[in-house]
Order: C-alpha cells, then sequence, then structure tokens
C-alpha cells in the first residue's frame, strides 16, 4: 500500500522544476493517488526527474478521469482548476517524460525475505533494499527457479523446481537501469513457516504446529527475543540449527536455548557453525517445549543489550526427522570410484550402515544431497578433486599412523575428545609441501591443530591457523630424506560426531589463480566497458596467460589479453570492449596459460581459471 502524503510536504522549487506546479495543483484535490516517499525524495534530483514526471503525468491523468464526470461538481473546489488547464498540464507532462533523459539510479538490493523457499513450491519474496523502477526482473544462481515481479513493488512471485538441491542459491535484481549485486537465498526440504510478532515471552511462544519445519524470521529491534513452541515425545531426538551469519551474511551472532515449560534451560548453545548456533537435544520426557533465539552483532560494538534490526534475520531449522550433516568423505575425486556415508541425526541404519557408491560424473546434485537419504536440510563439501579422496580412520593414531600416498585428501573425525591422528608418507628432502585442514570453513566445528613430528620423536612444525576461517594451512620443505608424520587434533580437544574435517596433502607446484572482488561488471552503451582481473601466480608460476571474456552475444568481442610473467600485467589485467547495446546477462572470465606449463606441473591442483560475472550495460 503507498502512502498519500499531502502536497505542502513535496519538496519542489516551483522555478526549478515546472512540472512541479501539476503535481502540487492537481495533488490539491487529488483522491487517493499513487506515490510513496521515495519516489518524490528522487523527483527533487534533477537526474532523477522522469521519475517524478511520471509520476506527475500518472497524477494528472487520474485526476483528469475523476474530474471529467463530474463536471462541476468536483472541479470548482480548486480554483483555478479546469478541464482545459488539467489537458494542458498533461501535455506538459507528456513532454517532460519523452524529453528528460532517463538516468535513474540501479536497484540496490539489501536482502530477501523470506530467507528461503522449498523445493517443489511457489511462494512470495520480498526485495529489500532501494528500488527507483518497479516492475523489475530478478534471476537466480539455478536457472531452475523462476521469478516474476507482481504489482507490489518489492515483491516477487518465484517457483522452485522440485530437482533444485537444497542448499544456497543466489538471487539478483536487473532492469533497464543496472543490475543490483546478488544476495543469498536458501533452497530447503522442509515446509515454510514465517515468524510471527509478539512471541518474546514464554506465553506468546509462536506454536510451530507440525515438524521439520523451516522458519523465517528477524530480531526486528534491539532487546528482540523469539519463541517458539514444540511438542516432543520422551526419548524423541530434536535438531534446531540457526543459519544467519554463515550463509545468509546477516551481521548477526545469534545463540540458542532449548527451554522447558517450567521456564528451565536444558540446552544452550552459541557457536557451534561459525557465529551460528546449533542445538541437539534429546527429550527426557515428554511435552512442550520452547526454542528461544536472541543475538548480539557480529562485529561486537558498544551495543550492550541484545541486537535488532532490519538486517537481523535469521532462518531456523527445526526437526526430529533425518538430519544429513555431512557425508564421508567430504570430498570426491574426480578419477576415482566414491563410496559415501551420511552422518547426522535420526538417520534410519539403512543409509548409515553402507556406505553407497556414487559417480561423481553423474550426479552433480546427488552428491551433494540424496533425496532418497533424508527429507532434512544437509549442505556437504562436494569438491570435485581431481586427485583421491579416502577416509582417515579412527584406528590411526599416534602410534599407528596410517600410510597415505600424496597428493591426497583424507576425511576424518574426531569423535572423542583429546582424540589424535596420525598419517604419514615418505619425503625426499628438499621435497615442498602444502597441508590444509578444512572444517569451519565448511561449517563443521573443528578448530584444527596440525603438527609435523620426524621419525625420531621431534616436533618439525606446528600449525593452528592460516587457512580461512581460522583452518590450519601450512608449508613445508623437507631438510632430510625419510619420513614425515602428520597430526591432527582439535586445539582445544574437542570431540564428537559433528567434528568432522578433511585435510589434502599435496606437494607444492606453480599455480595460477584469477580473482575480481565484484561479481558486477558496469557499463554503458558506446563507451568502453571494463573488466580488471587480478591475476595471483603461485609458487612460481612461470608461463604467460591468456585471459578472456566469454559467453558475449553473438557478433560481440572482447579481445583476449595476455598476462606475462613479468611487468604491470603480471599482477592486473583489465578487459575492455564496446557494445552498442543494453545488455543484463551472465558472463565469464577465463583464464588459460598460453602455453605448457614450464615447469610441467604433476599434480593439476584446483585452480580457480574462470570468474562467473554478471555484465549490465544499460543506455547513458
Ligand atoms: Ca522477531
Ligand atoms: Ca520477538
Ligand atoms: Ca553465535
Amino acid at each position: 500500500m503507498r502512502r498519500l502524503i499531502p502536497p505542502r510536504a513535496l519538496p519542489f522549487e516551483p522555478s526549478a522544476l515546472p512540472w512541479a506546479f501539476v503535481f502540487g495543483r492537481v495533488a490539491a484535490n487529488a483522491p487517493r493517488h499513487l506515490i510513496d516517499a521515495k519516489d518524490v525524495q528522487i523527483g527533487t534530483q534533477t537526474d532523477a526527474s522522469p521519475n517524478a514526471a511520471r509520476i506527475c503525468l500518472e497524477w494528472a491523468f487520474r485526476t483528469l478521469l475523476d474530474a471529467v464526470p463530474m463536471r462541476s461538481a468536483a472541479v470548482p473546489t480548486v480554483p483555478g482548476l479546469s478541464r482545459k488547464w488539467l489537458w494542458w498540464q498533461v501535455v506538459t507532462a507528456i513532454v517532460l517524460c519523452s524529453t528528460v533523459p532517463s538516468s535513474a539510479a540501479p536497484p540496490e538490493l539489501a536482502r530477501w525475505f523470506p530467507t528461503g523457499g522449498q523445493r517443489g513450491t511457489t511462494l512470495e519474496l520480498k526485495a529489500e533494499g532501494t528500488l527507483p523502477d518497479w516492475p523489475i526482473s530478478a534471476v537466480a544462481s539455478d536457472p531452475r527457479i523462476a521469478l516474476v515481479a507482481k504489482e507490489t513493488k518489492g515483491v516477487f512471485e518465484v517457483t522452485i523446481a522440485p530437482e533444485v538441491p537444497p542448499g544456497l542459491v543466489t538471487i539478483r535484481l536487473h532492469g533497464p537501469q543496472g543490475a543490483s549485486v546478488a544476495k543469498p537465498w536458501m533452497i530447503g526440504g522442509m515446509p515454510e513457516v514465517l515468524e510471527a510478532e509478539p512471541n518474546n515471552g514464554v506465553m506468546e511462544a509462536q506454536s510451530i504446529a507440525s515438524l521439520p519445519a523451516a522458519v523465517s524470521g528477524r530480531l526486528e529491534k534491539s532487546g528482540d527475543v523469539d519463541l517458539y513452541r514444540v511438542a516432543l515425545t520422551a526419548g524423541q531426538q530434536l535438531v534446531v540449527q540457526a543459519i544467519a551469519n554463515r550463509g545468509l551474511d546477516a551481521p548477526l551472532d545469534s545463540c540458542l536455548e532449548l527451554l522447558n515449560t517450567k521456564g528451565l534451560v536444558v540446552a544452550r548453545n552459541h557457536d557451534s557453525r561459525g557465529l551460528d548456533p546449533m542445538l541437539v537435544f534429546i527429550a527426557p520426557e515428554p511435552g512442550e517445549y520452547l526454542v528461544r533465539l536472541y543475538g548480539f552483532p557480529s562485529n561486537p560494538d558498544s551495543t550492550i543489550g541484545l541486537v535488532g534490526g532490519e538486517a537481523m534475520v535469521y532462518r531456523l531449522l527445526i526437526s526430529t526427522g533425518p538430519w544429513i550433516d555431512a557425508v564421508l568423505p567430504l570430498a570426491l575425486s574426480k578419477a576415482h570410484p566414491n563410496s559415501v556415508q551420511p552422518v547426522g541425526w535420526n538417520l534410519p541404519e539403512a543409509i548409515t550402515a553402507t556406505p553407497r557408491q556414487v559417480d561423481p560424473q553423474s550426479l552433480a546434485d546427488q552428491v551433494r544431497w540424496h533425496p532418497d537419504w533424508a527429507e532434512g536440510y544437509s549442505h556437504f563439501a562436494a569438491d570435485l578433486l581431481p586427485y583421491p579422496s579416502r577416509r582417515l580412520e579412527a584406528t590411526a593414531t599416534v602410534q599407528l599412523p596410517q600410510a597415505i600416498e600424496p597428493p591426497v585428501m583424507l576425511s576424518g573425525q574426531l569423535g572423542l575428545a583429546d582424540q589424535r591422528l596420525a598419517v604419514q608418507w615418505p619425503v625426499t628432502k628438499e621435497s615442498r609441501w602444502r597441508i590444509h585442514l578444512e572444517s569451519q570453513a565448511l561449517g563443521l566445528p573443528v578448530d584444527g591443530l596440525l603438527e609435523l613430528w620426524d621419525a625420531e620423536g621431534k616436533r618439525l612444525v606446528r600449525q593452528d591457523d592460516g587457512g580461512v576461517e581460522g583452518d590450519p594451512k601450512l608449508d613445508w620443505k623437507s631438510p632430510f630424506d625419510g619420513v614425515v608424520t602428520l597430526r591432527i587434533s582439535d586445539l582445544f580437544g574437542h570431540g564428537s560426531a559433528e567434528h568432522l574435517f578433511r585435510v589434502s596433502v599435496l606437494p607444492i607446484e606453480p599455480s595460477f589463480r584469477i580473482h575480481r572482488a565484484e561479481d558486477l561488471v558496469r557499463g554503458e552503451v558506446g563507451k568502453p566497458v571494463e573488466i580488471a582481473v587480478e591475476v595471483e601466480r603461485r609458487d612460481g608460476w612461470n608461463t604467460p596467460l591468456e585471459i578472456s571474456v566469454e559467453g558475449l552475444p553473438e557478433g560481440m568481442q572482447c579481445p583476449p589479453v595476455r598476462s606475462e610473467n613479468e611487468g604491470d600485467s603480471a599482477k592486473k589485467v583489465v578487459l575492455q570492449w564496446t557494445s552498442d547495446r543494453p545488455l543484463q546477462q551472465a558472463i565469464r572470465v577465463v583464464a588459460k596459460p598460453a602455453g605448457p606449463p614450464d615447469p610441467p606441473a604433476r599434480v593439476a591442483t584446483q585452480d580457480t581459471t574462470t570468474i562467473p560475472l554478471w555484465l549490465s550495460v544499460v543506455s547513458p
């Protein structure tokens, strides 16, 4: 519903903007009309005058239509307002609309709400942010998600095909004035529920009638606390996960508590998955339980109380059913047969007992999520590696390390407190190795510690940091010919069924990577479109690269550029061409070696050679 704004509040300068006369005078007798505060604000800027002119025109027409059939009944109530005068004003507005160049701002997308949708359903989705134009288009990273703009500004009807796998997607806005950045949205397998305030107290907790449920909520203002009521039978296992900071990028550090009907906290979690909490609870007795969510700013500031605000959105997954947390191993190999085993809660034994064979070539979606396994939400790593991926057995102890053959990715579990796993492999003098443990970056809780030991029992290296999100990563050059042992543990000795990790052991070889901070390229018809790309030459990469743009419309070309080993282009290149028409589309920047690598690589590690981008070229 758009707001009625009294004409005297309109901030127009009649001398500077002649059409404001129309606006004000027509408005003096206008019925409920179409305008909102943002349009009016835009109308004060000369560069956005087409918008205000359009509003003015629309207004004048509406008033005219109202006034004409009533003849003298309505018109005389506004002094000086005659049919002739109105027609003249309409003509003025039409002239203004057609002569002022169109140069409104592109849409600015802050977030999507609700936070996600269930596969195989259609729902309403709101783009929150600043949207100067309406209707506009929206495009999801998965083409099986269709979005259609509805009449209400900012609202889309989104249809999710049943085959879209659960997990994270991104959705971007675009229109004639340009494109927004893409913002995250979750695809789930559970029915969606919207939070309903008030729900702050035990007595007003929102009842979740059937489980599983995916609740979209918001800590809407400072001090907001959200409570949900669920009923459990004795022995039933409840899994609750909040997704806010990870995945949705909300500036929120949320906390979860579970209360019994007496109001006592029976379970609590703050930071199981990054800053996001997760609870698993077995009900000792039947009855109602309350899930309570509150939060703090993700970047601590001077705020003392509980945080709230428009941006503090969260997604709460609540289930007593099968829930896959991960599969082991946590990566798959392109070239080798893979058998995977789901890990999680409330999983039938038939699922967990026998590892399943999967063909990574044909099951890109299913390796991330298998419809036969669990209806619950799950997101597990499915990187397809060009080298083997293996299980690290619980029997691989410091006393009896597991022999490995690098390059290899090992996936394991620190199931017990103070557990230490160990592997060993032969090394030659001067050989260089890169060892990288990932758990927190995958949304898993291990705070990894890596140690290298020699055969005499001397510790060579200790590393608990250096990777993404606090995961450890180390480079090591062997000073001897012999055998080296890698010990893997949790820095604080924590262990549980959830404490999963993967660690890669790779010889260091030259490689390259291209990257770009923004995934959006903006340009104007008739002017050069520029794409700046950073080039990273790692571990002595010594071959020129050819960098090109793929996916442009037929007949349009961007000349490829070369990144030489020395000079400015070694670190950064700029691709450039001119478009003769407006464009809103996906493109890719691709980097390839301009010749055989020198020295030749023995192992192709996972170099990023392609950057997916959105190209937005608008009319000047
Ligand atoms: Ca709330
Ligand atoms: Ca609340
Ligand atoms: Ca937290």
